[in-house]
């Protein structure tokens, strides 16, 4: 039987290339995110019987529980939950920041996962479903100007992993994908500019949408007696040294 997966930020980047990448693989897709336009471009590529769009914003609960409301009988009932829509604001030093930006990275890719992932639980349960989350390596290594993002990050990572015990024993299986630079429109969010995003990503052969998605896809296909705990990706381009010594 065909199977449903619910994925966020299904308008750009990881999380388009995982819809397009599920669809292809057999699923049907919730795609979510708040630009109408581009969700109705990904169902009238895809197809309605494989896509249903959501249009909402993650931070409005009432707006979610409207948007999962509505939702039509066959795209009901989820299997694959697929916590992606997230975002940085800005890349200023913490003494400098912008209190505005700090929130809305946390009402995005911290409050509004739980809230989301909460309220999907009891069906996942009920079919021993599945639990992908977008995490980052900034929830692991540390850059300056990282501050709330990689804060945010750090708990994607460990509270996925967290489910993972509290879902002990259901049957859910949950992972934590923890991706470097991939380009996507991550950085034109970050900065405001596709500038500051061409320059950062020019001549470091950045991972894409599309390897991302074919990991999840790949995890998403395994037999349901196996869970990858997290995962790790980088371009080859990237690494993770990083540390500094200031000089009196
Ligand atoms: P994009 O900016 O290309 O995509 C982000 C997606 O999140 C969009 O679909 C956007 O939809 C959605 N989104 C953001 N805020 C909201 C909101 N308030 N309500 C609903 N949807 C929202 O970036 P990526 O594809 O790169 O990012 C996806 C995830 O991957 C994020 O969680 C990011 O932190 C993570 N990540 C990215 C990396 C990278 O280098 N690109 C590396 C590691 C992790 P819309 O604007 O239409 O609402
Ligand atoms: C996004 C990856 O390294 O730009 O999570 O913070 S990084």
């Amino acid at each position: 039987m065909m199977k449903t997966a619910f994925v966020t930020g299904a308008t750009a980047g990881i999380g388009l290339a995982t819809v397009r990448r599920l669809v292809a693989d057999g699923w049907r897709c919730v795609a979510t995110g708040r630009r109408q336009e581009r969700l109705d471009a990904l169902v009238a590529e895809l197809g309605a019987d494989k896509v249903q769009a959501l249009c909402f914003d993650v931070r409005d609960t009432a707006a979610m529980d409207a948007a999962l409301a509505s939702l039509p009988e066959a795209f009901r009932d989820i299997d694959l939950l697929v916590n992606n829509a997230g975002l940085a604001q800005g890349l200023s030093a913490a003494q400098n920041a912008n209190l505005d930006d700090w929130q809305t990275m946390i009402d995005t890719n911290v409050t509004a996962m739980v809230v989301l992932t909460r309220k999907l639980l009891p069906g996942l349960i009920e079919r021993k479903g599945a639990i992908i989350a977008i995490g980052s390596v900034a929830g692991s290594y540390i850059y300056p100007g990282g501050n709330v993002y990689a804060g945010s990050k750090a708990f994607v990572n460990h509270f996925t992993l967290a489910l993972r015990a509290d879902l002990h024993g259901t049957g859910v299986r949950v992972t934590s994908i923890e991706p470097g630079m991939v380009e996507t429109e991550f950085t034109l969010v970050r900065t405001g500019s596709q500038d500051a995003s061409d320059k950062l990503y020019a001549g470091v052969n950045p991972m894409t949408g599309e390897d991302i998605a074919d990991t999840i896809g790949w995890i998403a296909a395994l037999p349901p007696h196996l869970n990858i705990n997290r995962i790790e990706l980088m371009p080859v381009n990237q690494d993770f040294a990083g540390f500094r010594v200031a000089r009196d």
